[in-house]
């Protein structure tokens, strides 16, 4: 075992056992959704990968450890802390160096699980392309990871407070292939158009599984896109979330935010200005790629190549 690495005991019977596994991130409790929604739902979302099969490995440093697979108390410890770390690739060294509390991001949870032998990932939204970033540079370090990264990460596309178009130009520069589930497009977080096709529409999780072993079997290190919409039901109108990510994105120059602050300061903006109902419809769509990354992990040890 990795030096670094801590496993629950949840996982690592699954491990010893030969069981499918899903890694969740703990940015998203932390920085993503205020408390207490935001542990109820990582316990919600952990409840529903079980029942479909696989096993919930929620990631993040305590101790001076990669933990996989949180307790009870671990997601609630998690959820109240404000001064949780938000932990990318560049911060992992410090945070576990220091002893520090630090959530992982969708890079430093991709990093996490591979270390781990865990190859699929579930989060809501992927980090990209800022809008403006050819001026501010700003462009997640999470596309970098998936550039290098052997993870499919299972999200709800990304939010259009990100240059959508940017960012999958920057992903095909990378070689990272943007899978769609259900439909030819890839979505937008609340909405389930972007405007934009993913690269490959793959439906059922057997022909996902085949198209990530193969990739993984050529030897294209890196990771996949796995983008599902969130259900119709339960995604926003999107002249409202347009105008409403507008507004968050001037308020957030105006107030001068910077760096690794911009992200949770847009989400829980909008947040605010949807009074609560964007956090509804975040909920409904991690519920939703929980069932799809459990579907894919089964299917990837059911079906190999
Ligand atoms: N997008 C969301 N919700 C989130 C995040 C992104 O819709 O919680 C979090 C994820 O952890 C993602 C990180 O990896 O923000 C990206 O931050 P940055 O843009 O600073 O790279
Ligand atoms: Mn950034």
């Amino acid at each position: 075992m990795h030096q670094f690495l801590s496993y629950s005991q949840e996982v690592a019977n699954a491990r010893a056992t030969g069981k499918p596994v899903v890694a969740l991130e703990s940015t998203i409790i932390s920085h993503g959704m205020p408390y207490p929604q935001n542990v109820e739902t990582a316990r919600e979302v952990e409840q529903i990968i079980r029942d479909a099969g696989a096993v919930p490995a929620t990631i993040a440093v305590m101790g001076g450890k990669i933990r996989i697979g949180l307790s009870g108390e671990e997601l609630e410890l998690l959820g109240k802390s404000p001064d949780a770390m938000k932990v990318s690739r560049r911060d992992l060294p410090y945070v576990l160096s220091q002893g520090r509390l630090g959530a992982t991001t969708v890079a430093a949870t991709m990093i996490c699980a591979e270390l781990a032998g865990i190859p699929v990932f579930v989060t809501g939204g992927i980090g990209g392309v800022h809008r403006g970033a050819e001026t501010s540079f700003d462009i997640s370090a999470d596309l970098q990871e998936l550039a290098r990264t052997s993870v499919a990460v299972v999200c709800a596309g990304v939010k259009s407070i990100l240059d959508i178009g940017l960012t999958l130009e920057y992903l095909e520069t990378h070689g990272v292939p943007v899978v769609s589930v259900g439909q030819p497009g890839f979505p937008a977080f609340f909405t389930r158009d972007s405007g934009f096709n993913a690269d490959f529409q793959l439906d059922t999780p057997a022909e996902q599984a085949a198209f990530i072993h193969t990739k993984w079997k050529l030897g294209l290190k890196g990771g996949v896109v796995v983008s599902a919409p969130v259900p119709e039901a339960e995604a926003m109108p999107k002249s409202e979330i347009d105008m409403i990510t507008d507004q968050a994105l001037r308020e957030a120059a105006d107030d001068g935010v910077t760096g690794k602050k911009v992200t949770p300061y847009l989400l829980a903006r909008i947040k605010q200005l949807t009074s609560g109902r964007s956090l509804a419809t975040n909920i409904a769509l991690v519920k939703n790629n929980a069932r799809v990354g459990a579907e894919l992990a089964r299917a990837l040890l059911e079906h190999p190549i």
